[in-house]
């Protein structure tokens, strides 16, 4: 049996909670009958509430799936957490076989699942369809592996690589279909990133959640800016800036606003990115989506994991327009920074090019 296509169904369910598991993975099961007859389908909603399995052996009644087959996209857990270990479910349902896309990465787990399953005599077939399993679940599997926060770049540019002209202008370079496709890919990521220039030359409102700005002097209007109207908000800046200086807004306000400030380290007016990435890890936030300048895209360049590129098909041909990532003199070819094509989508008239590291 090829179960690559219902490994492609897992996939598809657990995309269903795309923006809502964080930290969590990602993971959607099928459950076929002895016949091969899809039963039940399942996927992990939210950080807190039933695994995918779980949530699609509950849907069944005891015995329906006796000498059925389970597919998910993820290791079953072993292991009691904010739920029983999927492992003993599946096991006590009578399930005969188990498909599994990628071994769970997670070091209680890793391994264990697998085990469990195998002493208790049921068959188990890993690593179906590996690699787009592991593309989905990319964020956990880096905060599991390296406890780091996961970093993507999305930026918006012309054929000649320019994000505005001299002027600053920049709307709208990519199409409307572009940017509803920015919309969606922001919702996988648990905040958005941006820069002090970015918020006072657009004034975005970058709807999310949870925004980032790095605001080295607190030059941003707190009071007015639109990135302000909403959501949650950490600004990092200088940690010299004295705490009685004009620029802090009372602490009152801060609250009222839901604006977190956070000091940060500044080594000849260059913010360290590594300090602040930790710093963005220990609050929680495990995966970010930058939205900036070439400026901010090209210093956090080196701890990119991804970058979406929007191209569109105009040309500006001058030398003074705004490059997308723009932060030092390169003399020769040699020194070009290396991603590899993961995707090409279309959102017409304009091309997104999906990278990694
Ligand atoms: C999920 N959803 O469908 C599966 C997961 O915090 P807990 O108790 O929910 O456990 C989370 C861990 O369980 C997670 O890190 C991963 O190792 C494992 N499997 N997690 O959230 C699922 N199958
Ligand atoms: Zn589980």
């Amino acid at each position: 049996m090829n179960y690559k296509d219902l490994m492609k169904k897992c996939i598809e369910l657990a995309k269903l909670a795309e923006g809502e598991v964080s930290p969590n993975p990602l993971v959607g099961c099928v459950i076929l009958d002895d016949k091969n007859n899809i039963i039940s389908t399942g996927f992990h909603k939210k950080c807190g509430e039933n695994h995918a399995e779980r949530d699609a052996l509950l849907k069944l009644r005891n015995g329906e799936d006796k000498g059925g087959t389970l597919i998910v996209n993820l290791e079953p857990c072993s292991h009691y957490g904010k739920t029983p270990p999927c492992a003993d479910l599946i096991i006590e349902r009578g399930i005969k076989r188990v498909v599994i896309g990628m071994k769970d990465v997670n070091p209680i787990v890793s391994g264990n699942g697998i085990k469990k399953l195998r002493e208790a005599g049921i068959e188990v077939i890993e690593n179906v369809f590996e690699k787009e399993c592991r593309e989905l679940n990319e964020i956990f599997i880096k905060n599991m592996l390296k406890n780091e926060t996961f970093v993507a770049i999305k930026t918006a540019v012309t054929l000649d690589g320019k994000i505005a002209a001299e002027n600053g202008s920049s709307k709208w370079i990519t199409s409307e279909a572009a940017r509803g496709k920015v919309k969606n890919l922001r919702k996988k990521y648990d905040a958005i990133l941006t820069s002090s220039a970015t918020v006072i030359a657009d004034n975005p409102t970058m709807a999310h959640k949870r925004k980032i700005i790095i605001d080295r002097e607190l030059k941003t209007d707190f009071y007015n800016a639109n990135i302000y109207a909403d959501g949650e908000k950490f600004v990092f800046y200088d940690k010299n800036i004295l705490s009685n200086s004009p620029k802090m807004p009372s602490k009152s306000f801060l609250n009222e606003k839901h604006i977190t400030l956070c000091p940060t380290e500044v080594t000849g007016n260059k913010i360290d990115f590594s300090k602040v990435l930790k710093e963005i890890y220990n609050l929680g936030i495990k995966s970010i989506i930058v939205e900036a300048g070439g400026k901010l895209n090209g210093s956090i360049l080196p701890y990119a994991d991804k970058i979406y590129q929007f191209i569109a098909p105009k040309i500006l041909g001058d030398n003074r327009g705004l490059s997308c990532f723009d932060f030092r003199h390169a003399a020769s070819i040699e020194e070009a920074e290396i991603f590899k094509i993961q995707n090409i989508q279309k959102f017409p008239p304009d091309i997104l090019v999906t990278l990694t590291k």
